[in-house]
């Protein structure tokens, strides 16, 4: 123990460089570099339940044109005020009411939109317009300009994934709006995905960035094929069956800053522990079950969000043949070098 003449004449040394911004590494060092991962991020489950009747309600206090985008951010409760679902990602509930447009603009962050409830609306990206359906995963890479609208009769709700907060730590934020409304919108429904998502590649073709060209991934393709690897057996025993959204060009991830993901668990299957850097969060497509994340469980059904922080165990167990979308940060810590997992020794 330190006594406490020699603490009060470390304190007064602090408190006098302190004044010229100064700061002693050695009251620092184990906060700032511990042995494992120490995240402010909560493990946590949002109910659809809980979120689907006040943002429809939101639907009837405000137009999609008024808020710009009207959204419930999933803000973790470990972060009050940071609009962050994880460290470094963003997660909001979205609503498009029929007949509605939010407006064109674009910025610097990455989006997708994972549908989860309603027909009849669409993204538009740079003038293709991908109508949306349960499942699907639709990408606003950076930098594109791209709105939404409303045609069908339903009213339409989505995940938007960001990567806002990897944006912020690096102060590169820029957006603008666009002078119309919608950008002209010129290219079919499913456009990219014939070119370059469908194991061929038009000639010549130059990528015009390290986002993948394809900009909707509709859910009956995923789905087909979770199913068809069903049907082969042996899954993995930490994740089922599991797929990994990739760019075609390159193979690595579909947007370079998030990673996501589409996994199949079968009736009864009961996972391994497993645990990554990666802290991630889960959409249910398909099925209950319930997630043990550290010493937490969360019952989970159908359109339910919840989020396993950095170095956090996770197990599921499927009650019914379930499907999970997720997305994480593992694109940016893989191209770092920083990724680490532990697949458990169960
Ligand atoms: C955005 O552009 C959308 O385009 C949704 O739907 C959520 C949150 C922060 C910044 C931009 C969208 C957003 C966003």
């Amino acid at each position: 123990m330190m006594d406490e003449a020699r603490k009060a004449e470390l304190k007064d040394y602090s408190d006098k460089i302190g004044k010229n911004n100064l700061v002693p590494l050695w009251d620092r060092l184990k906060t700032l570099v511990t042995p494992e991962p120490k995240s402010p991020c909560q493990a946590h489950l949002w109910q659809y339940e809980d979120i689907r009747p006040v943002l429809l309600e939101a639907g009837h206090l405000l137009t999609a044109k008024e808020a710009e985008r009207r959204v419930l951010i999933l803000e973790n409760p470990g972060m009050p005020g940071e609009s962050k679902i994880t460290t470094s990602l963003y997660a909001g509930i979205q609503l498009i009411m029929p007949g509605e447009i939010a407006p064109a603009h674009k910025h610097s962050q990455a989006a997708f939109r994972f549908i989860i409830e309603g027909s009849g609306a669409y993204t538009a990206v740079e003038g293709e317009k991908s109508y949306m359906r349960k499942g699907d995963l639709i990408l606003t890479p950076n930098g594109r300009w791209h709105d939404h609208g409303n045609e069908g009769d339903e009213p339409t709700f989505w995940l938007d994934g960001l990567d806002i907060p990897i944006v912020q730590f690096l102060d590169a934020s820029f957006m603008q709006h666009h002078s119309e409304e919608t950008h002209e919108h010129v290219i079919n429904d499913g456009d990219s995905l014939a070119r370059y998502g469908s194991g061929m590649m038009p000639m010549d073709f130059e990528p015009v960035s390290n986002t993948s060209p394809v900009m909707k991934y509709p859910y009956d393709r995923t789905r087909e094929n979770l199913i068809t690897m069903k049907e082969a057996g042996n899954p993995d025993p930490c994740h089922g069956y599991k797929l990994m959204y990739v760019n075609p060009v390159d193979g690595k991830s579909a947007i370079p800053t998030m990673g996501a993901f589409m996994q199949l668990l079968p009736k009864g299957f009961d996972s391994s522990a497993y645990r990554s850097t990666d802290a991630t969060v889960f959409s249910v497509v398909e099925g209950t079950g319930k997630s043990k994340i550290g010493d937490k469980t969360f019952n989970w059904g159908p359109n339910d969000t919840f989020v396993v922080p950095s170095w956090h165990y996770v197990q599921h167990f499927a009650n019914d043949e379930c499907v999970l979308f997720s997305y994480s940060d593992r694109s940016v810590q893989h191209a770092l070098g920083l990724w680490r997992q532990d697949r458990g020794n169960r």
